[in-house]
């Protein structure tokens, strides 16, 4: 399959900006849509306006200003009149509640549903919940007429990872899942197009299950390691130590305890797996989600601890704002819920992250004249940084580590506490 098919893309954010990139780089034309008017004014000036740490995605944007391979728009009809295959790439978040919020896909799904073409091939690549594409992508799509043969359906989620979204989209594999038999065959020579990983084809309710499944394991294998630095802090044992050595047991790969889990996706999808339970059996994958949500109180106590009875006039700084390493992105950070617990009974609360324009003071005018430095994220930087002259900016050289980040890197005499060992000190 090569250039010579139009193709749709409705959401140009994390997800559908890379895709609707990746396709007109293999030479399809693209119709990218957004609702919101400032982010197509940004891209059609060649701007970036994601991740400013992937220079793949500005070089791509750059290119594709004046190809004439992409058309972008705020106009659902114009994007996807004539278009032989749609992507579907909205956010479905989860409310405060803990509801899932189908408005926006519901939404998207009924701008286009009138307008897209007889038999063309409409993908779903936001994460769902079980149940959903039958129960509201089927219906809103059928829009009174018969969805096949008129129409290809599948769900093709999302697998990318802010930071690695071109590469991501290239290299792992993916799962589409159709909704009458062939639709996922229809659906793979375009993902074929732009993917080199394996494409496994199953049904529309499977691919539901592996998305949201995948995702909600990850956050029960962390909340099983945060449990365990929970368990550790009473008993004075190191964590990271315990780990390291867990894993030398052949099958054991136990993640990183941390303090919390932010980002996108791991914090609601585990949340959408369950939606469809309606009893109160024991979920291991709810008591996750409590345990990884206790920790930023945790890493909270831990600070109060350390400051001890000086802690009205002690400063603290957060290193890192970021959800993960070596991002800039900050949705759903650990970081913002440990510097609100510290504004609401201190006040000011310093906050660094060398990724994040106006938090990227140099280390040393950050650090100077602080009493407790929080590591919160494992930035590269932060594991390379001159601590031995760090410490002697410090009014009182305390670092906390809640990531295990500078275990082995020479502190130059700082009195050093890790998540996980109260009495932790090199
Ligand atoms: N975290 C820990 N300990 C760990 C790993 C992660 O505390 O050992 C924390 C991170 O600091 C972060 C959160 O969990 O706050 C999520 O981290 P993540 O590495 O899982 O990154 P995400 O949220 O970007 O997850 C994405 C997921 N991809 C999609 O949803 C498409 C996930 O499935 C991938 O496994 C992950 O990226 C990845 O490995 O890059």
């Amino acid at each position: 399959m090569n250039g010579s098919k139009h193709i749709a893309v409705i959401g140009l954010g994390y997800v559908g900006l890379p895709l609707a990139l990746a396709f007109a780089d293999a030479g399809f034309v693209v119709s990218g849509v957004d609702i919101r008017a400032t982010h197509i004014a940004l891209l059609k000036q060649g701007r970036n306006p994601l991740d400013k740490l992937e220079p793949e995605l500005a070089r791509l944007i750059a290119k594709h200003q004046n190809s004439g391979r992409v058309n972008l728009t705020t106009d659902h009809y114009e994007a996807v009149i004539g278009a032989d295959a749609v992507f579907v790439c909205v956010a479905t978040p989860i409310e405060k509640s803990g509801m899932a919020r189908w408005i926006d896909l519901g939404n998207a799904l009924a701008a286009i549903a009138p307008h897209v073409r007889d038999n063309a091939l409409v993908s779903i690549e936001s994460t769902l919940a079980p149940g959903i594409m039958y129960s509201l992508v089927v219906p809103i799509l059928r829009n009174g007429r018969n969805p096949r043969p008129e129409l290809a359906i599948v769900h093709a989620p999302e697998r990318l990872t802010p930071g690695k979204l071109l590469s991501n989209l290239k290299y792992v594999p993916r799962v589409i899942g159709g909704v009458f038999p062939g639709d996922a065959e229809i659906a793979a020579p375009y993902y074929r197009a732009i993917c080199k990983a394996p494409i496994y084809l199953t049904t529309a309710p499977v691919a539901e299950i592996v998305k949201t499944a995948e995702n909600a394991y990850r956050d029960v294998q962390i909340a099983f390691v945060n449990e365990l630095a929970r368990l550790c802090e009473i008993l004075g044992v190191d964590v990271f130590e315990a780990r390291n050595l867990i894993n030398t047991c052949p099958g054991r790969d136990l993640l990183l305890p941390g303090p919390g889990v932010g980002g996108h996706c791991l914090p609601k999808d585990g949340l959408l797996l369950l939606s469809s339970i309606t009893d109160s059996a024991p979920s291991v994958i709810r008591a996750a989600r409590q345990i990884n949500d206790s920790m930023p109180a945790l890493v909270f106590e831990r600070i109060i601890d350390l400051m001890g009875e000086k802690s009205e006039k002690y400063r603290v700084a957060l290193l890192g704002l970021a959800y993960k390493a070596d991002s800039a992105d900050t949705r759903n950070s650990p970081t913002r819920q440990v510097a609100r617990l510290l504004a609401n009974r201190y006040g000011d609360v310093i906050i660094h992250d060398p990724n994040i324009q106006g938090l990227d003071e140099s280390l040393a005018t950050i650090l100077n004249g602080v009493d407790l430095a929080v590591i919160m994220v494992g930035h590269t930087e932060y594991k390379q940084a001159d601590w031995p002259a760090l410490v002697k900016r410090m009014r009182a050289p305390v670092i906390f580590d809640t990531r295990g980040t500078l275990k082995e890197v020479d502190l130059g005499g700082g009195v050093y506490h890790v998540l996980g060992n109260p009495r932790g000190t090199k």
